[in-house]
């Protein structure tokens, strides 16, 4: 094995996802940052091709190298891959996916605010739902429901002392990834359990930070913080209500399988 050179192998190409994503733009830096990578290009397929170009590289047992992250189920099915270490630590460590509101949503909605402000949930918590859905086949939205249903402890906490809503419409912007999808329809099955309607928004990532800044939308779950949406959150920063972590311990960066015998963003080679 020592005598592979993976970087040849694969073509000094590592396969991510869309071009919108948080991590594509750190992965842009990471090939700014390392020696290693000068020269190397980001292919931005969607998620899915990305997962069918991995897929088919561990069946055949071929070197791949993609952007992957956590919460997802890439891990569960296929359990045998590993993150490469990041020394300068582009891809940051100690990740988490926050809440964010625009000013005035308060006020205008002090109830909505307090439930949106009091959700949390943990990455087992999340996997379940992103599992159960890839596994099964069905929605996000249904299994989220089922989630909501099944985890009536946990969720009365975010309702601990949210009073009844008054109907209006709250507008949350979100990401089309799973991750995503499951947060924000558990949260939106929750307001509408407790008197709110609400309409979610999938965008991209620069579009959930600019929508909330001006207004557009109330709040988000959808930020990853402090590293994937760095650029996002810098431009708007003093234009949002930072509500915090919703769920700690999320993590980005260069994932290979784990017959590929290199530990280190470093031991490629440009
Ligand atoms: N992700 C999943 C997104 C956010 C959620 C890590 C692929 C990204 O912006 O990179």
């Amino acid at each position: 094995n020592e005598d592979i050179n993976y970087s040849e192998e694969v073509d000094r190409t590592i396969i991510g996802i869309e071009p919108g994503a948080g991590i594509s733009v750190t992965t842009e830096t990471a090939i700014e940052e390392y020696d290693s990578l000068s020269g190397w290009t980001l292919e931005t397929p969607s998620t899915a091709a990305m997962i069918t170009e991995l897929e088919e590289a561990i069946n055949a047992e071929e070197p791949i190298i993609v952007t992957g992250w956590n919460p997802h189920w890439m891990f569960a099915q296929f359990p045998d891959m590993k993150y490469l270490e990041d020394p300068k630590g582009v891809y940051g460590e100690a990740e988490n996916i926050q809440t964010l509101a625009r000013q005035g949503f308060e006020e205008d909605h002090p109830e909505a605010y307090k439930l949106v402000d009091q959700f949390n949930w943990t990455v087992e918590d999340m996997e379940q739902i992103m599992y159960d859905a890839n596994e099964s086949d069905e929605d996000i939205a249904d299994v989220s429901a089922q989630w909501v249903e099944d985890n009536e402890d946990k969720v009365s906490e975010w309702t601990d002392g949210v009073g009844e809503g008054d109907g209006s419409t709250i507008e949350l912007a979100s990401t089309p990834w799973d991750s995503e999808r499951a947060s924000s329809n558990v949260l939106a099955t929750v307001l509408e359990q407790n008197g709110f309607e609400v309409e979610v928004t999938p965008v991209d990532p620069s579009i959930v930070f600019e929508s909330i800044a001006n207004g557009d939308a109330d709040a988000t779950v959808a930020a990853w913080l402090p590293f994937t949406h760095a650029d996002f959150y810098e431009s708007v920063k003093d234009d949002v209500v930072d509500l915090g972590p919703n769920l700690e311990g999320a993590k980005i960066g260069l994932v290979v399988p784990s017959y590929m015998d290199i530990e280190s963003i470093e031991d490629l080679e440009a």
